[in-house]
């Protein structure tokens, strides 16, 4: 068999989840995927993973996609002790908190494609018909026609999206009021699955000092060198400051800036 299908994982370069194979230290191919450049627009990539969506990951002929199970398909197989915990009752919440994690990645994706993503060359009407015509996934269709269609989205998408994440990021906050952890005083894949999230808002230039137990959580998870390794290590090169630049630039020419919306505007 291909080498690559022994134990590989696609993904992009951004998100902390997709590369935290470095969190259970396992061997594993890193096929990066460039969504720019429709990577996963291609037929091999869709006959990998049948939505089109990064990350997949592949063990010995073993397909998992979905960030959330991917870990913890790892964590179960691989991760000894487990990052999770003992106690049934306290593991069932953090199913509870890695669900919530996988619903915020809707309000993530549309929050980095409006704050973060916008300099991206723009897609020319014949280049979105054409990624259309490429990708079997729908929704993505649909979302990537919205977002190319004008130069913002519906203002009352934008201010749910931030509300919700407000919301969410407040019962982060109260989590690690007085622990550690998310879910006590060792790190589980909850806490892995909101380092992303987190990260990423970071990235929009996202108020954390409206959270300061979550703040204190960050400063934690970034003193871990497997941070470094799993998400700075593996960013573009000059990523965080071609994004740090653009969140500055669009505030001042336009007053557009994730404060501006939801309740961060409140
Ligand atoms: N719930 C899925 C979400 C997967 C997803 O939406 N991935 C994004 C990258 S963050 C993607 O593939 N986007 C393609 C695009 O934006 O064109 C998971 O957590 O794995």
């Amino acid at each position: 068999m291909d080498k690559r299908w022994d134990q590989a994982i696609w993904m992009d370069r951004l998100i902390l989840r997709r590369s935290m194979l470095h969190f259970f230290q396992i061997d594993f191919v890193a096929n990066p995927i460039d969504i720019p450049k429709n990577e996963h627009a291609t037929p091999e990539y869709q006959a990998i993973h049948p939505k089109g969506l990064v990350p997949a990951f592949v063990d010995n002929g073993t397909l998992v996609i979905e960030s959330c199970d991917i870990i913890d398909y790892i964590d179960q197989k691989y991760t000894s002790p487990p990052l999770r915990p003992s106690d049934p009752a306290t593991d069932s919440k953090m199913g509870e908190m890695l669900a919530a994690a996988d619903k915020a990645q809707t309000d993530l994706k549309l929050l980095s494609h409006e704050f973060l993503f916008r300099p991206r060359k723009p897609m020319s009407e014949d280049e979105v018909e054409n990624f259309a015509d490429l990708h079997n996934n729908q929704t993505l269709v649909e979302f990537v026609k919205e977002w190319q269609s004008s130069d913002q989205f519906p203002k009352e998408k934008l201010d749910a999206a931030v509300s919700r994440t407000d919301a969410d990021f407040k019962i982060l906050d109260a989590a690690v009021k007085d622990q550690d952890w998310l879910m006590g005083a060792d790190m589980t894949l909850a806490d892995i699955a909101w380092m992303p999230n987190v990260h990423r808002m970071m990235l929009m230039d996202w108020p954390l000092d409206r959270y300061p137990n979550l703040s204190r959580w960050f400063d934690r998870v970034k003193a871990r060198p497997s941070y470094q390794k799993a998400l700075v290590e593996w960013q573009p090169e000059g990523l965080e400051e071609r994004f740090s630049n653009y969140v500055e630039d669009r505030k001042e020419t336009s007053g557009v800036h994730v404060t501006a919306f939801g309740t961060l505007a409140a």
